[in-house]
């Protein structure tokens, strides 16, 4: 299990997450002026922030492009949540062409037997993060807690899943006190009957809510792949489902002044409905310029676009560029639209550098 690696130096550019999107990633890689081999005249290279795959059309045909890149020493990758799901085998919105491909839908491109083994190497193969002295990249948190409880468990030569596993395993062990279980149990049967019905807002369930932060924050893979979760005060439907916690903005509390660039949370454009409509619960990015990097220190950078709304949006005939893939060009800090549009970044990183 890799942690942390050296990110390339030199001139770099920053992939959001792509979700299967083919077309958008040829198009994006063309703007920024590489070959079809991923070679680019002044040498620059790409990085992946993670969820590659997912939701889009042809998520294997993403997954071949970015370990040829990877091998090629042209491209480097972050493990997601997405990518983690895959490995853990874990049944996810968008993900049957992975784990069910016999019975993935027909705007799908399912993977075969023969390309799955080689794929998953390749996953087990990406760090949680890359860094170097000016930047840093990593799919949704950068938390230093999380990082050095992952270092103290990272013994020998387990896997990410196997790690994974064992923060499961002790969670379910301090879980296993009769009296919070009783609770938890009478809480889950409250639920149960509204819990997929988005016109029954349940009320706030304290054990519920409890057990799911627990679930997120003491994973520090959870944390830095899916960010850090806190209780809500009033359940939000999201994802097909009501929730009682809620994502936390990590970014206004972090006063490290190497930057940061992430993908994972989808930024919104406020128009694309079919993608917003029951999806987010707290929007992240409330007063946040798109070209405009965030927190404390305003030196942290989303580049998700959130390109993996455009498989709703076809089906809602919504004009697709309303979602789209995007890439950081550091050290210039421009971002790059799938679609060709090149737009200056304004933040704080020039003072950190
Ligand atoms: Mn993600």
């Amino acid at each position: 299990m890799q942690l942390i690696e050296p990110l390339f130096a030199g001139p770099v550019d920053i992939v959001g997450d792509v979700h299967g999107e083919i077309d958008a990633l040829e198009n994006l890689l063309g703007h920024l002026g590489y070959d079809a081999k991923g070679r680019h005249e002044d040498g620059r290279r790409l990085v992946f922030v993670g969820d590659l795959t997912d939701r889009g059309p042809d998520s294997p045909a993403v997954l071949r492009k970015v370990m040829e890149l990877v091998e090629a020493d042209r491209a480097q990758c972050v493990i997601g949540n997405h990518e983690l799901n895959l490995l853990r085998g874990e049944l996810k919105d968008g993900n049957d062409w992975w784990v069910a491909p016999e019975a993935c839908s027909d705007n799908m491109q399912p993977v075969t037997g023969e390309d799955k083994i080689g794929m998953i190497a390749f996953l087990e193969s990406l760090p949680l993060a890359l860094e170097r002295q000016d930047l840093r990249v990593v799919h949704a948190c950068w938390s230093e807690v999380a990082f050095a409880e992952l270092q103290d468990s990272a013994s020998g030569d387990a896997t990410l899943c196997e790690l994974y596993g064992r923060f499961t395993a002790k969670l379910a062990e301090r879980w296993s006190d009769s009296a919070r279980t009783h609770k938890l149990n009478r809480e889950w049967r409250e639920l149960a009957p509204i819990q997929k019905d988005p016109q029954q807002r349940p009320r706030l369930l304290a054990t519920i809510a409890q057990m799911d932060r627990e679930y997120q924050m003491s994973n520090p893979i959870c944390v830095l792949t899916s960010g850090e979760e806190t209780e809500t005060e009033i359940p939000f439907w999201a994802g097909g489902k009501w929730r009682m916690v809620e994502r936390v903005r990590w970014w206004e509390r972090y006063d490290d002044p190497v930057p940061v660039v992430i993908g994972h949370y989808w930024r919104r454009f406020g128009d694309a409905i079919a993608v917003y409509s029951d999806k987010y619960g707290p929007d992240m990015f409330a007063g946040i310029e798109m070209h405009r990097c965030m927190g404390l220190r305003h030196n942290v950078y989303c580049v998700d676009f959130s390109v993996g709304g455009r498989y709703a949006q076809r089906t809602a005939n919504e004009p697709l560029h309303m979602c789209r893939l995007a890439a950081v060009r550091v050290p210039e800090w421009q971002v790059m639209y799938d679609h060709g549009e090149l737009q200056a970044i304004e933040g704080e990183y020039i003072d950190a550098n």
